[in-house]
C-alpha cells in the first residue's frame, strides 16, 4: 500500500459537515452556563467547545457508517468520547501532570480558571460522559448497551487511558524500550481510539466475532498511529500550528516514537500501521469508506 498523498475533497465535506453538527449537539449536551454553579459550568464549556480536531468522533460516525447505525445513537457515544477525551486534557495539563499553559490555541483549563476548577473540569465531563450512555438508547438490545458503557468504562480508567497516563508519568527521564513505549501508548492514547471505533459499530446490528476482531484491528493500528504521527508532529511542527507546546516531549525527557526511533522510522512505522488498518478493513468493501479515509486523516495530519 502506497501513502496517500491528500485527503478527497468528499471526505473533507463528510469530516466537516459531522464535525459541524457536532459541536451544534456538544453545545446543548454540555451544561448551559449561566445554571449553577456558573464558573464550573462555564470552565466545562471552555474546556470542550471551539478546539479540537474531533477525531474521535469522526472514528465513531465512520464506524457507524459501516454497519448504518442510527446516526443520532452514534452521535451520544461520539459525544461520551469526546467528554472523555476533554476531561483528560484538562487534567493531563495541570501542573501535577503535563503542566502546560496552551491547548488548543487557547490558555488551559487551570490557567483560564485555577486548579481547583480544572480539576472538577475533568471530573463532571467523565461523570457527564456515562450520564449521557445511560440516559439515552444506544441499542435495542439493553445487555448490549450495558457492555458498550462497560468498554468505554474500561477504555478510559487504569486499564486504559489512566493506566497509560500513570506509565507516561514514570517514565520521564527514563529508557523505554520499543515495546514498554508501545503498551504505554496503546493505553494511553489507543484505548479511547479503539474504543471510539467499536462504540459507533456497536450502535449499529451486532457484528460477528470475526467482523469485530477486524474492526478492533484498524481500530488499535490507527491509535497507535495516531500516537506516533503525534510524536512526530512534537518534534517538526511549531506551537502556533499545533495550538499545544511544541517540541515539548523532547525538553521534559520523554521517551518517544522520535527518540527511540528517529524521525525517519518513527513516519515509517506510521505507514506500516497505516497500512495494516487498511488491510484489517478490506473485507469490509465499500461501507468501510469512511473508515479507510480517516486512517488517510490520521496519517496525513498536520496538527
Ligand atoms: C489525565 C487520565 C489522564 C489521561 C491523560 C490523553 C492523555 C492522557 C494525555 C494527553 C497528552 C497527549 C498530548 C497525548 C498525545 C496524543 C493525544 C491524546 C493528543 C491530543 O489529542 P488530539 O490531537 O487533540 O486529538 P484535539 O485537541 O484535537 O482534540
Amino acid at each position: 500500500m502506497t501513502r496517500p498523498k491528500m485527503l478527497g475533497i468528499d471526505f473533507q465535506i463528510w469530516a466537516s459537515s459531522h464535525q459541524s453538527r457536532f459541536e451544534d449537539q456538544l453545545q446543548q449536551l454540555l451544561p448551559q452556563p449561566d445554571i449553577a454553579p456558573q464558573r464550573l459550568h462555564a470552565a466545562m464549556r471552555y474546556s470542550v467547545l471551539d478546539g479540537g480536531k474531533r477525531v474521535r468522533p469522526l472514528l465513531a460516525f465512520a464506524a457507524g457508517d459501516l454497519v448504518g447505525a442510527d446516526s443520532m445513537r452514534v452521535s451520544i457515544v461520539a459525544a461520551a468520547v469526546e467528554l472523555i477525551h476533554a476531561y483528560s486534557l484538562v487534567h493531563d495539563d495541570m501542573p501535577c501532570m503535563d503542566n502546560d499553559v496552551l491547548r488548543r490555541g487557547k490558555p488551559t483549563c487551570h490557567v483560564e480558571y485555577d486548579d481547583a476548577t480544572a480539576l472538577l473540569v475533568g471530573d463532571s465531563l467523565q461523570s457527564l460522559a456515562f450520564q449521557l450512555l445511560t440516559e439515552h438508547q444506544l441499542s435495542n438490545d439493553a445487555v448490549q448497551q450495558l457492555a458498550m458503557i462497560k468498554l468505554l468504562a474500561t477504555a478510559s480508567g487504569s486499564r486504559g487511558m489512566a493506566g497509560g497516563q500513570a506509565i507516561d508519568l514514570t517514565s520521564v527521564g527514563n529508557q523505554l524500550s520499543v515495546p514498554e513505549l508501545e503498551f504505554m501508548h496503546i493505553h494511553k492514547t489507543g484505548a479511547l481510539i479503539r474504543a471510539a471505533v467499536l462504540l459507533g459499530a456497536q450502535c449499529g446490528s451486532a457484528l460477528g466475532e470475526v467482523e469485530l476482531a477486524r474492526l478492533d484491528r484498524y481500530g488499535k493500528c490507527v491509535g497507535l498511529a495516531f500516537q506516533v504521527v503525534d510524536d512526530v508532529l512534537d518534534s517538526e511542527a511549531d506551537t502556533v500550528t499545533l495550538g499545544k507546546t511544541a517540541g515539548k516531549d523532547a525538553k521534559q525527557d520523554k521517551p518517544t516514537y522520535v527518540t527511540l526511533l528517529g524521525v525517519q522510522a518513527a513516519k515509517q512505522m506510521a505507514a506500516e500501521l497505516h497500512s495494516e488498518a487498511l488491510e484489517a478493513l478490506a473485507e469490509f468493501g465499500e461501507p468501510a469508506r469512511r473508515l479507510c479515509e480517516m486512517a488517510n486523516f490520521i496519517l496525513l495530519r498536520k496538527f
